[in-house]
């Protein structure tokens, strides 16, 4: 007879989050707030997404927002000051439908995100198409805290969080790259976590 000694390849927890975890990163349950000044008041019947540039000029309110298909996504997200976080939960709308409906020009090669705070972060505008940005409104089933950028912001977790602008208010679609806050004072340009890009000399 032949003993099974009980000897299972198992895959543990800990070699898919490894898997998981850009280099250079350490995992967090919390979730931290990371803002460059005070957070702006907005509220939801103020606030209003401008949409300019190489497109159809147009303004999103609220209850314009709110009528537009939401999608529902889970995603690690990466700081760069070196924390990561697996499994948030947005819902929002993909930045692909603001695109369509500002009838956007093929000549536009970045984004500019505007914030209410006056933070700017610049990204690729293939970056932000076939579902890889969404324009967030909850985090985890619930309106987002303030702190965290409510009531609206960017979401676009392939990138270093710094790309996720908060308290979103204007969406600039432009032809040559403009770098924004923090690409401005040292931060990598286009931010990849797997590529480590976290200063603009790395
Ligand atoms: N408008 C605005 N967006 C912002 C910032 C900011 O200061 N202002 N900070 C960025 C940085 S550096 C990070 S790491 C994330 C932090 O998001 P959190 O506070 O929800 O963790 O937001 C990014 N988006
Ligand atoms: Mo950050």
């Amino acid at each position: 007879m032949l003993i099974n000694k009980g000897f299972k390849p198992k895959r543990r927890q800990s070699d898919t989050d490894r898997d998981r975890l850009p280099p250079g990163q350490y995992l967090t349950d919390d979730f931290p707030v990371l803002s460059l000044g005070p957070t702006p008041e907005v509220s939801k019947d103020k606030w209003k997404l401008r949409v300019w540039g190489l497109c159809e000029e147009t303004s999103l309110s609220w209850e314009n927002l709110m009528k537009l298909p939401a999608s529902n996504i889970t995603k690690d997200i990466h700081c760069v000051t070196k924390w990561s976080k697996y499994d948030t939960n947005w819902k929002g709308v993909w930045l692909d439908e603001i695109i369509r409906l500002a009838n956007v020009d093929d000549t536009a090669s970045f984004l500019i995100a505007h914030s209410a705070d006056g933070y700017t972060t610049n990204i690729p505008i293939d970056d932000v198409t076939d579902k890889k940005a969404l324009i967030a409104y909850e985090y985890d089933g619930e309106d987002i805290e303030a702190g965290h950028g409510g009531p609206v912001r960017l979401v676009v977790p392939h990138l270093y969080f710094w790309k996720s602008a908060k308290w979103l208010d204007g969406l600039e679609f432009v032809a040559e790259d403009q770098p924004g806050f923090w690409e401005e004072r040292g931060y990598h340009n286009y931010g990849d976590p797997w590529l480590e890009q976290r200063y603009d000399t790395d």
